[in-house]
C-alpha cells in the first residue's frame, strides 16, 4: 500500500536549475546534456588522461561521446551519477541493453521541448518544480525584463549568491542598473539593496529568497554579507512573508580547471544557523547542509526552531547510502516535518532518475517505520499514508511557505 501511495504521490520539487520553456538555451534537456553533467565530468576526468583544455575545447556532442565511452562502455556505470543515465533512458522506453548511443540521439531528435516537457514530468511524477533565478545572470535576466509568459509548473526562487558573497562587483552591478549604492553598504545602500531585492521577488513572484555559503560562513561575522542578510535580506522576507534559504558548506572552485564540476565540501558551522533562526523569529528559515558531518547537528537545530525547514541530501549526499541515513535520522528526530529531497537537477531529464531513486527510499523509510509503529499496534490507514506522503513530497513545503511567524 506504502508503495502504490509513494508511486502515484505528486511532487514539488523545491531546489532546481531548470527553467521553463520561455527560456529558450537556458532549459537543457536531451541526452548530451545528461553525459556532460558536471557530476560525469568529475568523474570522467578521475579516469581519462585527456588534457583539460582538450576536453573543454571539443563539442557538447563529442564531450559526451568520451564520457560513453569512458564511463559506461570501458566500466560498468556503477556510480550514483552514471545509474541515474541508465534510469532515464531505461524510464523513456529506450533500450539500455543495446548501448546504443547513436540510437539514443536519434530518439531524442524527434522530441520537441514543450511535449517533453510533459513527458519527463509524467515520469517523474512531477507537479511542480521551483527554479534557481539569478537576476545577475546577464542571459537570464532579460527574460524577466520582457515579462516571458513563464509555465505555471515553473516557480521562481530569487537567488542571490552575487549579492551576498560578492558584494564589490553586485554593488557595481547596482548602480548600473539605477540603485543608489556605494560599497560601504551606507543606511541609503542598504534602502537600495533592499528595493532591488523586493523589486525582483515581486516580478518573478519567487516563492523563496536563497543562498549557497561557504564552510566558514558565520554569524554574526564581520563581512558585507552579515550586514546584507541583516539589514536587507531579512527585513524584506520578513515583508514579504518568504523564507530564506541556506545552503551551506560549498567550497567553491577547488580544481577550477574542471569548472562546473570543481566544488568540494567541508564541514560547516551549524551554529550560525542556530544564532540567525534564535535572532530573527519573525523569519522563516530553510537549510540544507553539504556535509555529512553536519547532518546530526541540523536535525537537532530543526526541533529548537519552528522557523527552520530543513530540506534535501545536497549534492554530494544525494546518494543512496546517504539519503537513506539522513531520512532515517530525520524521520526518527523529526517525524514528517521536513522536506526530505530535492532533485538540483541541471537537465530537465534528470529529475526522472533523481525522484526514481529518491521516491524508493523515502518509501523505504516510511515502510520500517510503519512497521515499527505496527509492531506496537498503530496501524495506518490508507488515508494517513495518504497524507503523510503529501507532506513529505511538496505538502510541508507549501504549507511553510504559508506560515506567518
Ligand atoms: O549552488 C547550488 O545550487 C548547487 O546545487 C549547484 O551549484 C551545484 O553545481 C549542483 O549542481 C549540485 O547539485
Ligand atoms: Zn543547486
Amino acid at each position: 500500500m506504502v508503495d502504490t501511495i509513494l508511486n502515484s504521490s505528486q511532487i514539488t520539487d523545491i531546489h532546481t536549475h531548470l527553467f521553463s520553456p520561455a527560456f529558450g538555451e537556458l532549459l537543457l534537456w536531451g541526452i548530451d546534456e545528461v553525459l556532460t553533467y558536471h557530476y560525469l565530468v568529475a568523474e570522467y576526468f578521475r579516469v581519462s588522461d585527456m588534457p583539460y583544455e582538450q576536453f573543454w575545447a571539443m563539442t557538447k556532442q563529442q564531450q559526451a561521446d568520451a564520457i560513453w565511452q569512458t564511463l559506461f562502455i570501458r566500466q560498468s556505470p556503477l556510480s550514483e551519477a552514471c545509474r541515474g543515465v541508465v534510469t532515464v533512458l531505461n524510464s523513456l522506453g529506450l533500450d539500455v541493453s543495446k548501448r546504443d548511443l547513436q540510437e539514443y540521439r536519434a530518439w531524442y531528435a524527434e522530441q520537441d521541448v514543450e511535449s517533453f516537457v510533459d513527458t519527463v514530468f509524467k515520469v517523474a511524477g512531477l507537479k511542480s518544480v521551483v527554479m534557481t533565478n539569478d537576476p545577475f545572470d546577464p542571459t537570464e535576466r532579460p527574460v524577466w525584463e520582457r515579462n516571458a509568459a513563464i509555465d505555471p509548473r515553473f516557480h521562481a526562487a530569487l537567488r542571490i549568491d552575487p549579492l551576498l558573497n560578492d558584494w564589490p562587483n553586485a554593488c557595481e552591478k547596482l548602480k548600473g542598473w539605477g540603485y543608489a549604492a556605494d560599497a560601504a553598504l551606507s543606511e541609503k545602500t542598504q534602502k537600495e539593496v533592499r528595493r532591488f531585492l523586493s523589486g525582483w521577488i515581486t516580478r518573478m513572484k519567487a516563492l523563496y529568497m536563497a543562498v549557497s555559503l561557504p564552510p566558514d560562513f558565520a554569524f554574526p561575522e564581520d563581512l558585507p554579507r552579515a550586514k546584507l542578510i541583516e539589514h536587507c535580506v531579512l527585513p524584506v522576507a520578513r515583508e514579504h512573508n518568504l523564507p530564506f534559504a541556506m545552503m551551506v558548506g560549498v567550497k567553491r572552485q577547488v580544481n577550477p580547471t574542471l569548472k562546473l564540476a570543481g566544488d568540494g565540501v567541508d564541514k560547516a558551522d551549524v551554529g550560525a544557523l542556530e544564532r540567525l533562526c534564535a535572532q530573527f523569529p519573525r523569519n522563516k528559515f530553510m537549510a540544507t547542509f553539504l556535509s555529512r558531518e553536519n547532518q546530526h547537528t541540523l536535525s537537532v537545530t530543526a526541533r529548537k526552531f519552528r522557523n527552520l525547514m530543513i530540506f534535501g541530501c545536497w549534492w554530494f549526499l544525494n546518494d543512496p547510502s546517504f539519503i537513506r541515513e539522513i531520512t532515517r535520522m530525520r524521520m526518527e528526530l523529526l517525524g514528517p516535518s521536513f522536506i526530505p529531497q530535492h532533485s538540483d537537477a541541471r537537465v530537465l531529464d534528470q529529475v526522472i532518475y533523481k525522484w526514481t531513486h529518491s521516491r524508493a527510499l523515502i518509501k523505504e523509510v516510511l515502510i520500517e517505520k510503519y512497521g515499527d509503529l505496527a509492531a506496537s499496534g498503530w496501524q495506518v490507514t490508507q488515508e494517513e499514508i495518504q497524507r503523510d506522503a503529501e507532506m513529505l513530497l511538496g505538502g510541508n513545503f507549501w504549507d511553510f511557505l504559508e506560515r506567518r511567524l
